[in-house]
């Protein structure tokens, strides 16, 4: 088999080039190639210098994160980056794309690093749940100090390429279409010098022992609250720490340990299940990759409330012009000032600069009239959650739109199928189901009807991604993926509460477990009276009392819990009383419940749902689940959604949680699927 790393001279300079799509993964192959070629420059005198660059889209994107988990192959990068740096002739990165995790070690091991401005660079394996395992926790504090190797590392973000050589990460700037020939002219240069700084020799931006301490205290009291739960951070700031105050070969043992510990643990295994799973949510199995798409110029969004006005923000964002159209003035001028407000804060808070606000705003048109939209390629409803008000829109729109548009709705449970039957173009009609705020949020579940076309259907998920969003397909059914696996755990977070368990307690175990908020948090968020009769005479409930009582959730600054000025939140007495006298109207046994079994009664139930959710083809499969929760209702990302975490659990502890609560959940119809795997010791993913 041909290697993907080939060497060229260019006069006394040797270029190693790798060309290993899509991302010149640091696979075995390429290792050993870079390792070859590094030989063959150090053991030829004519050659005075070493440039060491890619094809294809991007510079060395990182190790082969395939090959994790495998028995190890082939050259390990530390050995390879080592004799680089320990070069006495000049080794110049040439870099382009995104220079990251091993991509940016490998360049951290060359002497020099050139750049377009156009490229990144960044160590991201914090992401994954790891630490830079070649040496990047250790040579990156020594180039551009330890706060910004901190800031770099244990968030993992990538840095543009004129940033990095105003701190000292890149040595040179080249023009976007010249990289090659200026990195060689760069290292002919180089070549001229006498000695070249070893990087991992250097101490020049490392700071004063009396110093190091304070500069770590700092960092970790500032971002604690980030951090909390997930391992990897803090691994990583052990292995900058052993780079501020240790020779760099013991803090290559510290980062060699801590690796191996992360490599090894759940969090990292989840973690990277997640980065595979987000990209394998994009395709679509039944579709073929190459199905030509809809081209989509131009976006029409029905609702100029809070969801209408964020739906269009991500295509005015995006360069996607809107046509707003609501059915009063006064509402398209309440919505766009909205829409002003958000854009005003993204440019406060650093996310965008003022042209490219107003340039977004100036994408946007609003509009009374339904013939403003005959010219849009997609238009998208958000109108009010009743099915009659959604099929009179989407009537309205069959008659005004062009044919081959594609009509969307942004409903959150109602049945798009019945939608696309208001319409004579069923095979156009699918939901774009938004999760609020739909600015930010990241998910976007695509609800694909029994009519709905392929084309149709790969320009959405396609057009997603352009506009940030990560797209899940989810089938017909109440609720979808998300939603549908919300209803168990509320309605068992219910019963419990009658039973015995206090809201607080609940809310307590599934922020333990890493979430966000708990179910009754979430719910005073979102509100006690969404479905509400909204009769306060009507008191047929716990619920219906507490909204009789305007305890709304937070929006009345009470529901379950009582809020401040702050919307801080404290348990109620008053509540809890009010619980105690509807469990005893309704004949409940009081009894202790202990965190065990809330966890089997509202977690658990969960993964229930999420099986049954495959079972009738709801879900493409048990990692796109994963996806929706991770992106949509914050599941800790070190557990991996929920159907991996169960997986890690053991399916036929889940089976066994839930059966031994079958008296309490006559509602639960358990999964077959569920069933047969945990009997065959199978796993979902
Ligand atoms: N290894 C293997 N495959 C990878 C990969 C990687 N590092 N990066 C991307 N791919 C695949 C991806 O699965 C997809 O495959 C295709 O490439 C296009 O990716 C020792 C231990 C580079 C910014 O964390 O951030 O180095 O779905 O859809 O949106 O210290 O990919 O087409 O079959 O994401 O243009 C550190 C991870 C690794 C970078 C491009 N590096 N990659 O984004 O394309 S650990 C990372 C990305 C490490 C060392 C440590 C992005 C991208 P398919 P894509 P994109």
């Amino acid at each position: 088999m041909t290697s993907p790393v080939r060497t060229e001279r260019h006069d006394d300079v040797l270029v190693i080039v790798s060309d290993n799509p899509p991302v010149n993964a640091l696979g075995a192959a390429v290792r050993q190639g870079l390792k070859d070629g590094v030989e063959e420059g150090l053991a030829d005198d004519a050659v005075k210098a070493i440039v060491i660059r890619c094809d294809g889209r991007t510079f060395h994107a990182g190790a082969d994160i395939t090959e994790f988990g495998k028995p190890p192959q082939g050259p390990n990068l530390p050995e390879t980056l080592d004799a680089m740096e320990a070069s006495s002739k000049p080794v110049v990165a040439a870099i382009h794309g995104t220079a990251l995790g091993g991509g940016l070690e490998v360049a951290l091991s060359c002497h020099y690093r050139v750049a377009v401005p156009s490229a990144k660079l960044g160590l991201p394996e914090v992401n994954l749940g790891l630490l830079p395992g070649a040496g990047g926790t250790q040579r990156l504090p020594r180039v551009v100090g330890v706060e910004k190797a901190l800031d770099m590392i244990v968030f993992g973000k990538p840095i543009g390429a004129k940033e990095a050589e105003a701190i000292g990460l890149v040595d040179k700037l080249a023009d976007e279409d010249a990289l090659a020939e200026t990195a060689i002219a760069f290292a002919k240069e180089m070549a001229k010098k006498d000695s070249h700084p070893a990087t991992s020799a250097r101490t020049d931006k490392l700071p004063d022992a009396t110093e190091v301490e304070q500069i770590f205290e700092d960092f970790k009291q500032k971002n604690h609250r980030k951090i909390r739960g997930f391992d990897a951070p803090a691994a990583n700031i052990r292995c900058i720490h052993a780079a501020a105050t240790l020779p760099f070969e013991e803090g290559i043992k510290v980062e060699r340990e801590e690796f191996m510990k992360l490599m090894q643990g759940d969090q990292s295994k989840a973690q990277r299940h997640l980065f595979f799973a987000e990209r394998q949510a994009a395709k679509i199995d039944d579709v073929p990759k190459d199905t030509p798409l809809i081209p989509v110029k131009k976006v029409g969004i029905i609702g100029a409330g809070t969801m209408g006005g964020g739906i269009a923000m991500n295509f005015l964002s995006a360069g996607i012009p809107v046509t707003m159209l609501e059915m009063k003035q006064e509402a398209l001028d309440r919505g766009t000032g909205v829409m002003q407000k958000n854009y005003a804060g993204n440019v406060k808070r650093g996310r965008m600069s003022e042209e490219q606000a107003k340039a977004a705003m100036d994408r946007l048109s609003t509009t009374l009239d339904y013939a403003d939209l005959a010219d849009c390629d997609l238009v998208i409803e958000a109108v009010f959650e009743s099915m009659d008000v959604k099929k009179d829109v989407f009537g309205k729109l069959d008659a005004h739109v062009k044919d081959g548009a594609i009509l969307a709705s942004n409903t959150s449970y109602l049945n798009v199928d019945e939608i696309a039957q208001a319409t004579k173009r069923p095979g156009y009609v699918l939901g774009m189901h938004f999760f609020s705020p739909a600015n930010v949020m990241k998910l976007l579940e695509v609800v694909r009807g029994a009519e709905t076309r392929g084309d149709v259907l790969a320009t959405v998920m396609a057009l997603s991604k352009k506009i940030g969003k990560v797209a899940v397909v989810a089938g017909v059914c109440h609720g979808f993926i998300g939603n549908r696996m919300l209803s168990p755990r509320q309605r068992e977070a219910n019963k419990l509460i009658l039973e015995g368990a206090k809201p607080w307690d609940i809310d307590r175990v599934h922020q333990e477990f890493g979430m966000p908020m708990g179910p009754f948090q979430m719910a005073d968020l979102a509100g006690l009276d969404i479905g509400w009769h909204r009769d306060p005479n009507r008191i047929e409930s716990l619920r219906d009392e507490l909204c009789a009582m305007d305890r709304r959730g937070q929006k009345t600054g009470a529901g379950f819990y009582d809020y401040d000025e702050n919307r801080r939140g404290t348990p109620s007495q008053d509540v809890e009383d009010l619980i105690r006298k509807w469990a005893d109207k309704e004949g409940v046994e009081q009894r202790e419940i202990s965190d065990e079994q809330i966890r089997e009664r509202t977690i658990y139930t969960m993964v229930n749902e999420g099986a049954l959710i495959l079972e009738e083809g709801m879900a493409q499969r048990a990692s796109d689940i994963d996806v929706v929760w991770v992106y949509g209702y914050g599941w800790p990302r070190y557990r991996g959604g929920p159907m991996f975490w169960a997986d890690l659990e053991g399916l036929d502890t889940i089976v066994g949680g839930l059966e031994k609560h079958a008296d309490k959940m006559p509602e639960l119809k358990m999964s077959a699927l569920l069933k047969d795997k945990a009997a065959k010791g199978e796993t979902f993913n």
